[in-house]
């Protein structure tokens, strides 16, 4: 049978969608046509629960293969004892890495949600803020870096089972031996989640949570660049109690094209290529943040470490993030509203927008790119240039950086 009608239009429509527009979301990438292939591939029909060598079914031997060639490869990028490549999604992942080292009602400190953190880090409506006692730190309302001193006396005054480091929305490194440094004091276990910078790390242009945390979790797609899912990274004593959290802890089969989709993304990761996209994702964010300070955006922490960029739209333009949100997407630039730390807004409104530079420099752009995309950004949110021009200014630069030529529905 061939593909629906309704279908092949939605996915022209979407390939368009991805070709014509500029991709700021900070989560997203563009994954190789290899990784599309393996995603879309034949081990969709398999049933393999179970891991390599131990499975529940007959028939795995290539599902074997595969998803030890993804593990293999995550250790020795990551320089991880042990890892997991089966969470569905990074929320699973952190479910996953929460049921194997506590227990219900156990105390847990993490970044609050409207200070960079995620949803799964303990927010109330979200099963792991249900399940677990969760605290929060925040950043700092002088400078919203990590305030690594009121992490320690929360710690101190809260003494948790474990510490979370990690976030969505934060523009700078972090320093995870600070955090373990920290979760020693109070004999916490340190758990890292990944998530937005594994790419980063994996080029070695972040440091690496592996060589200090108990567990680190990720998903794959984001910086990493590879098919949408989660990976668990820990130490050898804990490889048991991670695994059987996993299966039969919180999923059941394993989704074996996306792990091959994983896998093939990791192996590309190894290349000398995926280094140089790592440190120009870099440039270009640091680019990108000193257009908009330079046009008097209020840019969170005065810059970026890594592939981010959050700033505040409603004392600047007296926008609400959504509103933001909309008016670039009119002219063709996709980014999302955020929440800022201390934000007055409510989740669908907010004051800020999160911009991440991962997707656009997969498809080619450099720091040249760059500064002409923050140019479009000021000139669309000052309303100081008619939109159609800036429409034909986004689309000139989309049809320079072509991607997935050779796609066909
Ligand atoms: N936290 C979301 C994001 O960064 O877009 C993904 O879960």
């Amino acid at each position: 049978m061939n593909l629906d009608k309704k279908l092949i239009d939605s996915l022209n429509g979407e390939l368009k969608r991805q070709q014509n527009h500029i991709e700021l979301i900070a989560s997203e990438n563009y994954v190789s046509e290899a990784v599309l292939i393996a995603n879309g591939s034949i081990f969709t029909n398999k049933y393999c629960e179970g891991y390599p060598g131990k499975r529940y079914y007959g028939g795995c031997n290539f599902i074997d293969e595969v998803e030890q060639l993804g593990i293999e490869t995550a250790k020795e990028i990551f320089e991880a004892e042990h890892v997991n490549i089966q969470p569905h999604s990074g929320s699973q992942a952190n479910a996953a890495a929460y049921k194997a080292f506590l227990k219900p009602g156990d105390k847990v400190l993490a970044m609050g949600l409207k200070a960079g953190g995620h949803l799964s880090h303990g927010f109330s409506l979200n099963s792991s803020g249900e399940i677990y006692n969760f605290e929060f730190y925040g950043v700092s309302d002088k400078d919203y870096y990590i305030d690594y001193n009121e992490i320690k006396e929360k710690a101190l005054s809260f003494m948790p089972k474990m510490i979370i480091a990690g976030a969505s929305a934060y523009s700078r490194e972090i320093d995870f031996k600070k955090f373990r440094e920290i979760a020693d004091q109070v004999g916490a276990y340190l758990m890292v989640d990944m998530a937005h910078i594994a790419g980063l790390v994996a080029a070695k242009e972040h440091q690496n949570p592996c060589l200090v945390a108990d567990v680190v979790t990720t998903t794959t797609h984001k910086t990493l660049r590879g098919a949408r899912g989660g990976m668990i990274l820990c130490k050898k004593e804990y490889a048991k109690k991670v695994d059987s959290a996993v299966f039969p802890g919180i999923q059941g089969g394993p989704l074996e094209n996306l792990i091959a989709g994983k896998t093939q993304a990791l192996l590309e990761a190894k290349d000398i290529s995926f280094k140089e996209y790592a440190k120009q994702v870099i440039k270009n964010a640091k680019t990108l943040a000193k257009v908009l300070i330079d046009n008097n955006f209020f840019v969170l922490t005065n810059g970026t470490d890594n592939h981010l960029i959050n700033f505040d739209v409603k004392s600047t333009f007296n926008l609400t993030g959504k509103q933001a949100e909309s008016i670039l997407e009119s002219i063709g630039i996709i980014c999302n509203k955020e929440l800022l730390p201390f934000d007055q807004e409510s989740s669908v409104n907010t004051s800020g927008l999160r911009v991440g530079t991962a997707a656009m420099t997969t498809r080619g752009f450099k720091e040249e790119e760059f500064i002409k995309v923050g140019n479009i950004i000021v000139k669309a949110l000052k309303k100081s240039v008619d939109i159609e021009i800036l429409k034909k200014e986004v689309n000139e630069l989309c049809l320079k950086f072509p991607i997935y030529e050779n796609i066909r529905y």
